[in-house]
């Protein structure tokens, strides 16, 4: 069970000790040699926290409000696929424990249950993340099955033309057992004779199934054929969030997809700020990768991040104890966060401002100000 277990480490830990090899390898690991992947966390680290003492905090209140939606707290739950191979009742487990923590999930189209089941959970607000398919009909169908299921939002991946190179996938031949299927799609798309373009099988069905044609003016279609605000997940340059904002988007992920796309690009939280100062406020900025602790989503918040998201600790919640395990990893955020909060000197998440934090940057120029 997860009683007994203090951080996401350890969740980490037990997961990787609970799950088949190519389970645990699929969800924890980055492309490459996986420099982005250590240096979504490591950035982080090299963030310091300026508190201020003496502040009455005898109430503090993390809850915040995003897209309109009011939430327990900043932190909400990224779309990560084939939750099946984690525990056996997948995605539906994960959307209770997120609806009981108050809080946002967004759920991956290439989800083992189907967006609809997920839906059946009960009440909750959900967004649904799409790829966009070389089968045009095939993807409205989807977006209108999302608005239909009472989905909010649609969260267009935009860092996927391609899988990643992910060579623990390709070691281990990663291949769905039979008792996990892609089913949003089932049916609609046959991942029966595709091209063996990868030893990765969710590589060859990427190779094979997503448009990489996708661009800028598919943005513009996917509002034509939608009224949910589209937010876009993936940006990483002042240029590119320049571009979404001027495309319409309601709002934008800096995020590098938990660094399984492209290696060596830099960690979310580093380039957070550029990107916020870059959209002015228009629209609101969210982030992912690397968030393991309160004072994680605490720095986010100081840099101007609007709300922050995490993939794999809800997925190692999900492997360690199932609907339980990530009501607990969610719970440990919401603490960890006020404590955080309670520390900081701060009241509420309107208070978290850019004083608070202070970057490896500013630590040097610091010192050199001083010799
Ligand atoms: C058609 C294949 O985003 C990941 C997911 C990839 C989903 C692949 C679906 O592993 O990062």
């Amino acid at each position: 069970s997860s009683q007994e277990l203090v951080n996401l480490d350890e969740f980490e830990a037990l997961a990787k000790t609970k799950l088949p090899k190519m389970a645990f390898d699929y969800f924890a690991s980055g492309s490459e040699d996986e420099y982005s992947l250590r240096e979504n966390r490591n950035a982080f680290s090299r963030i310091r926290l300026r508190p201020r003492i003496l502040v009455d905090v005898s109430s503090v209140d993390a809850s915040t409000t995003v897209l309109g939606f009011r939430i327990s707290m900043p932190v909400m739950v990224a779309p990560t696929a084939m939750h099946k191979l984690a525990h056996p009742e997948g995605e539906v487990a994960t959307a209770r424990a997120i609806s009981a923590a108050d809080t946002i999930m967004i759920l991956s189209s290439s989800s083992s249950c189907s967006m609809e089941e997920v839906a059946a959970t009960g009440p909750g607000v959900r967004f649904f993340q799409l790829y966009v398919y070389k089968d045009r009909q095939i993807t409205t169908q989807l977006v209108h099955r999302a608005e239909d299921a009472g989905y909010s939002a649609i969260v267009l991946t935009v860092d996927t033309p391609r899988l990643g190179r992910r060579e623990a996938d390709l070691k281990n031949k990663f291949k769905l057992p039979p008792h996990v299927s892609y089913k949003n799609v089932e049916g609609l798309l046959n991942v029966n004779n595709l091209e063996k373009t990868s030893d990765s099988e969710l590589a060859a069905w990427a190779d094979n199934l997503f448009d990489r044609s996708l661009n800028w003016k598919d943005v513009k279609w996917l509002q034509s054929i939608t009224k949910l605000p589209v937010i876009l997940k993936g940006i990483l340059t002042v240029e590119d969030a320049i571009l979404a904002v001027q495309a319409g988007a309601a709002g934008i992920m800096v995020s590098n997809h938990g660094a399984r796309q492209l290696n060596y690009v830099p960690a979310t939280i580093s380039v957070l700020e550029e990107v916020v100062k870059a959209v002015g406020g228009q629209v609101p900025v969210f982030l992912d990768g690397g968030i393991r602790r309160g004072t994680d989503v605490f720095k986010a918040l100081a840099l101007g991040a609007s709300g922050v998201f995490v993939g794999r600790p809800s997925v190692f919640g999900l492997a360690v104890d199932g609907e339980a395990g990530v009501r607990k990893v969610l719970q440990m955020f919401q603490n960890e966060l006020e404590i955080t909060m309670a520390l900081m000197g701060v009241c509420s998440i309107k208070q978290i401002c850019r004083n608070h934090v202070q970057t490896e940057h500013e630590h040097h120029t610091a010192i050199n100000s001083k010799l």
